[in-house]
């Protein structure tokens, strides 16, 4: 049995929930294929802690691809990450008050990491189902994104692809949204999509700045 670990974020910022784990953890244990099957786990919203909780769970769970997840705060639908940076900048406290401000993710570590996930034909067929999605080109300087270089720095050069996914808020605020169940089948098309493409779709979805 092949393993696809998924991972959402616990709730920071003053929010009550997290959608990337309130939509992830739905998809615990699904089966992608007969020998193919999502695990689901949540990760602690802190510099301190995130990076090795995602570490030991690869260890533990040795699995063929990993697709981490968090709440991109003004995201308006399905961001796939292209890029992790070296750097830390938080603009507001993590969970467990730190607030590192231009430090590196990996001392002396590259500047930054390409995802290894098929990302275009993961936006295109996020899109066929219905769902808003696009290519990111920037996953911040928080938590999300020293987790995102902390895991492409890992598994670089194993074989193992692994990147990251922004989703929206849940509806009930001001700002833009997604529902969790629009956000749950998103994000189950994506995974999907990731496992069964082995060489990525060659289409335009970059940013003119
Ligand atoms: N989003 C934050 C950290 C946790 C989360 O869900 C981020 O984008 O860095």
């Amino acid at each position: 049995m092949h393993t696809v670990l998924l991972t959402g974020f616990e709730p920071f910022d003053q929010d009550p929930v997290n959608p990337s784990w309130e939509a992830v953890r739905q998809l615990d244990g699904l089966q992608l294929r007969d020998d193919v099957r999502i695990v689901a786990r949540r990760l602690p919203c802190a510099f301190a802690t995130a990076p090795e909780s995602l570490l030991q769970m690869i260890n533990e769970l040795r699995p063929a691809m990993v697709i981490a997840t968090g709440l991109g705060p003004g995201r308006s639908d399905i961001s796939i990450e292209r890029v992790a940076i070296n750097l830390n900048d938080a603009r507001i406290a993590d969970n467990l008050g730190a607030q590192p401000i231009d430090t590196a993710v990996v001392t002396d570590g590259p500047a930054a990491y390409f995802t290894t996930l098929p990302i275009k034909a993961m936006v295109r067929a996020v899109r066929e189902a219905g769902v808003a999605a696009s290519v990111s080109h920037t996953a911040g300087t928080f938590v999300c994104n020293q987790v995102f270089y902390r895991l492409q720095h890992a598994l670089a050069g194993s074989g193992v692809r692994s990147g990251f996914i922004h989703v929206p808020r849940l509806p009930g605020g001001s700002e833009p949204s997604m529902p969790l169940t629009t956000l749950v089948e998103g994000l189950r098309v994506a995974v999907t999509t990731a496992w069964q493409t082995s060489v990525d779709v060659v289409e335009a979805g970059g940013q003119v700045s």
